[in-house]
């Protein structure tokens, strides 16, 4: 652990590659070996007495810990800058875990007015349930979160960039307004990665991840993650994942997942890249009439994107001059793109938030939310950005009516 912790001054694909994992203990593996248990013997009855009572380290069940997660975990806390991670079953799993740890009846949240679909519904339709008010306001004001705190507040919760439309909140003034009411800051990091952003350094007091997306990368699994102090990861794997939720990642996905972050830095090079040149270009094309990405100079938070982010992402939202039934016409002409939800795999996508991802929003509730129907969402891939180019600006090109 101390060899690790030295390792924290490493650069990011280093630490990406190497951290939390020592070949040396599993005799010479280069990669960490995948532990195939539901449960682990005790030398004793003492011995597994003390493992539960978290008198003595160890696994005890796998719903609570296994070693392959374990580096998985250690990682993604190196990646963040956080203390200590929990890996789970999916983005929603993170949210629900970390929040039912905490949470009780009585007990407000602050969010923003964007959040992914089931996200939103899980706080509106969901925890309304069971006695926990949800207020959503325009973070992007830092004066509506004043205004919407309460002495009941316990969290204040965002994405950014939001899903889908890209609106870029000031984690630091945020967290400072939070903090001054005893409130603490959640920051869904799934657009940013900590490649690109690290929420706790801004002062967040926790990070939540769908790692389904960019921290796995290819597609090829569902997985979540919560980052946070060390003290209250204990609380969220003994009760938000032991008690309340059960979303355990499997030893085989926490594998692909640490796979897949090897190439994190990498990958969002080129998803960033890409995506810059085709925000330019949509942008510049007569069929459209506006384009999210907060890497172009007309995004109304381009200068905060400008410090608080390394680089501006992969994905893009646009609106076409034709509204919905342009921007219909314009997802199904695409041909390299790929029509799916989901985002941040090597494929590029494309999807309608308003009838896809968002659908869980009412139509009153889903413009309340900022969120239009004509709104049409590219996550942009890996392919060559020449044939990416070729394929929007032709589909740009069809969907004149
Ligand atoms: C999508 N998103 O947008 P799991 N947080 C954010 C997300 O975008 C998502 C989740 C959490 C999409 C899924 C179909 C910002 C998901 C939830 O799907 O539970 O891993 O993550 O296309």
């Amino acid at each position: 652990m101390s060899k690790d912790k030295d390792k924290d001054a490493q650069g990011f694909s280093t630490r990406a590659i190497h951290f939390g994992y020592d070949p040396a203990s599993h005799h010479g593996a280069l990669n960490p070996p995948v532990y195939l248990n539901a449960t682990y013997t005790f030398e004793s009855i003492a011995q597994g007495q003390q493992r539960f009572s978290g008198e003595a380290p160890g696994y005890v069940y796998a719903r609570v810990g296994n070693p392959t997660q374990s580096v998985l975990e250690k990682r993604l806390a190196s990646l963040e800058g956080g203390e200590a991670a929990v890996a789970v079953a999916s983005g929603i799993g993170a949210i629900t875990a970390l929040l039912w740890s905490f949470l009780e009846s009585g007990d407000e949240i602050v969010a923003d007015k964007t959040l992914y679909g089931c996200t939103f519904a899980f706080m509106e339709h969901g925890l309304s349930r069971f006695g926990i008010k949800v207020h959503f306001v325009d973070l992007t004001e830092t004066d509506a979160l004043a205004g919407a705190v309460t002495p009941q507040t316990r969290f204040v919760f965002f994405e950014t960039p939001t899903n889908p439309n890209m609106r870029v909140i000031n984690i630091r003034e945020v967290a400072k307004v939070a903090h001054a009411h005893g409130a603490r800051v959640i920051v869904d990091n799934t657009y940013g990665t900590p490649y690109l952003q690290r929420p706790l350094e801004c002062g967040a007091d926790f990070v939540v991840h769908s790692m389904t997306k960019y921290l796995s990368g290819h597609g090829d699994l569902i997985a979540g993650a919560i980052i946070g102090p060390a003290d209250d990861m204990v609380t969220v794997r003994t009760v938000g994942l032991k008690d309340m939720t059960g979303a355990v990642l499997s030893a085989f996905d926490s594998f692909l997942l640490l796979r897949g972050i090897k190439t994190l830095e990498l990958r969002m090079g080129r998803h960033c890249e890409s995506a810059l040149v085709l925000a330019r270009q949509i942008e510049s094309h007569p069929q459209v009439e506006k384009v999210y990405y907060p890497g172009l100079p007309s995004h109304p938070q381009y200068d905060l994107a400008c410090k608080q982010m390394k680089a501006f992402g992969g994905m893009i939202a646009l609106e076409l001059q034709g509204g919905y039934e342009a921007g219909v016409r314009f997802m199904d002409a695409v041909q390299v793109a790929q029509r799916a939800v989901s985002l941040g795999d090597a494929e590029t996508l494309v999807q309608h938030p308003a009838s896809m991802t968002h659908n869980n929003y009412t139509e009153e509730e889903r413009l309340a939310h900022g969120i239009s129907l004509g709104l049409a969402r590219i996550s942009v891939g890996l392919e060559n950005v020449e044939d990416l180019s070729a394929d929007i600006l032709n589909a740009l090109d069809q969907s004149v009516g």
